[in-house]
């Protein structure tokens, strides 16, 4: 089959999952066509299966804001044309979604369905796409969509609370690459980062104000009172300047390592001990995955489709939004004895199996398939 991916090409679980979901169809033997305005980070290589389409935004001074769905729809039109595409699946509602509707309104005037399937990924609705400047469009986009699905069963609902949903909406978790991970584990080297003694802590995101990166560092700050430990803050964005402030004043510059953006993620968690998402929303969790897959257990808020991932008192715990004396708790708890740790440690490496990508492939394959039933009825 041949499909075009748009999504976000930046560090950010839905690019990051967009990014992998086509490697892995392009490893079946499907035709892969990213189209987005630089190429994704994760997409090291370009192969037989697999190209990248940029859109590019001429700047016009005229305009304020560069005008990128319409850029976007354009190249979509051509692409489509070019390639033979048969069906166009869009990550991220805002605005991937309404651009994607536009091009395939352009491609029905020259005669061509092409059927759209959105995935939903939680900020998309839970944070900008229920804001009242942007919701009529929303709506709009998920219910002219061919095929809704979400990350998560909570993600879902919060769509169909928060939005005059027509459509139907199916819940496809995100996934993991189990196999790569049994193989890399003799490659750790936590030395780089701590003493022999030191546990050590991990926090992964893009710093934006829903992540509650000061809890991050107000849960650190508890637990290296009572266990010796490091923090390692992987990232970049807006909170992280307020992070650093919070360290001079709690006199732990020395035990709080920012390392930036990295593209080597499972290296870092392959040796923490222990991973931090205190999140205000959150509708999967990605980071949380990716963790658990490199043993890490997960101390985490209870919001959004977290619980679906992070399952209480066996592969970490949970605890309200903003209560961080609770999270600090049940992180100590869990690496004060190292036989409880390595307990948390295989559960968690067992229950990240449960999103094998083996196990997910196969319902976006078949979502795949019910969207090019759309197209044969609609061009027959
Ligand atoms: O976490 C972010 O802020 C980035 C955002 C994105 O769209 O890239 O992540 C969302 O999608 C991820 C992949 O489906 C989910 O794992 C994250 O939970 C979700 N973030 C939020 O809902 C805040």
């Amino acid at each position: 089959m041949k499909i075009a991916i748009v999504c976000y090409p930046t560090f950010g679980g839905s690019g990051v999952v967009a990014t992998e979901l086509g490697i892995a169809l392009a490893e079946r033997g499907h035709e892969i066509h990213f189209v987005t305005y630089k190429q994704p980070v994760r997409l090291e290589l370009l192969n037989n299966n697999i190209f990248f389409h940029e859109v590019h935004v001429p700047e016009y001074a005229l305009f304020h804001y560069q005008p990128y769905e319409l850029a976007l729809s354009s190249k979509l039109v051509d692409t489509v044309k070019l390639y033979g595409i048969d069906v166009l699946h869009v990550h991220y509602a805002i605005p991937h979604a309404y651009a994607g509707y536009m091009a395939k309104k352009m491609l029905q005037e020259e005669g061509i369905f092409i059927p759209m399937i959105t995935t939903l990924h939680g900020t998309d609705i839970t944070l900008v796409g229920k804001h009242p400047f942007y919701k009529p469009a929303v709506t709009f986009s998920i219910n002219k969509s061919d095929i809704v699905t979400s990350v998560s069963e909570n993600l879902k609902a919060a769509t169909l609370e928060l939005f005059a949903i027509e459509n139907s909406i199916e819940v496809i978790p995100n996934f993991i690459e189990t196999t790569k991970y049994q193989s890399d584990f003799t490659e750790c080297q936590r030395s780089l980062m701590a003493k022999d003694d030191e546990k050590i802590i991990t926090h992964i995101s893009n710093f934006r104000k829903v992540k509650r990166i000061p809890d991050v560092i107000k849960i650190f700050n508890i637990i290296q009172k009572k266990i010796p430990s490091k923090l390692v803050m992987v990232g970049e964005g807006p909170e992280k300047e307020k992070a650093e402030i919070l360290c001079e004043e709690y006199g732990i510059t020395d035990k709080v390592i920012f390392v930036g953006n990295s593209n080597q993620i499972d290296k870092i968690l392959c040796f923490s001990d222990l991973f931090l998402l205190p999140s205000e929303s959150e509708s999967f969790g990605l980071a949380a995955l990716e963790a658990m897959i490199n043993k890490t257990p997960v101390v985490s808020s209870n919001t959004g489709g977290i619980p679906e991932v992070n399952v209480q008192g066996v592969t970490g715990y949970l605890s309200d939004v903003g209560n961080v004396t609770e999270m600090a708790e049940n992180a100590i708890r869990i690496l004060s004895d190292d036989t409880v740790l390595n307990t948390f440690k295989e559960n968690a490496f067992k229950n990240a199996q449960r999103f094998d990508i083996k196990k997910i492939l196969p319902l976006y394959e078949a979502v795949y398939e019910k969207a090019l039933q759309f197209r044969f009825k609609n061009m027959h």
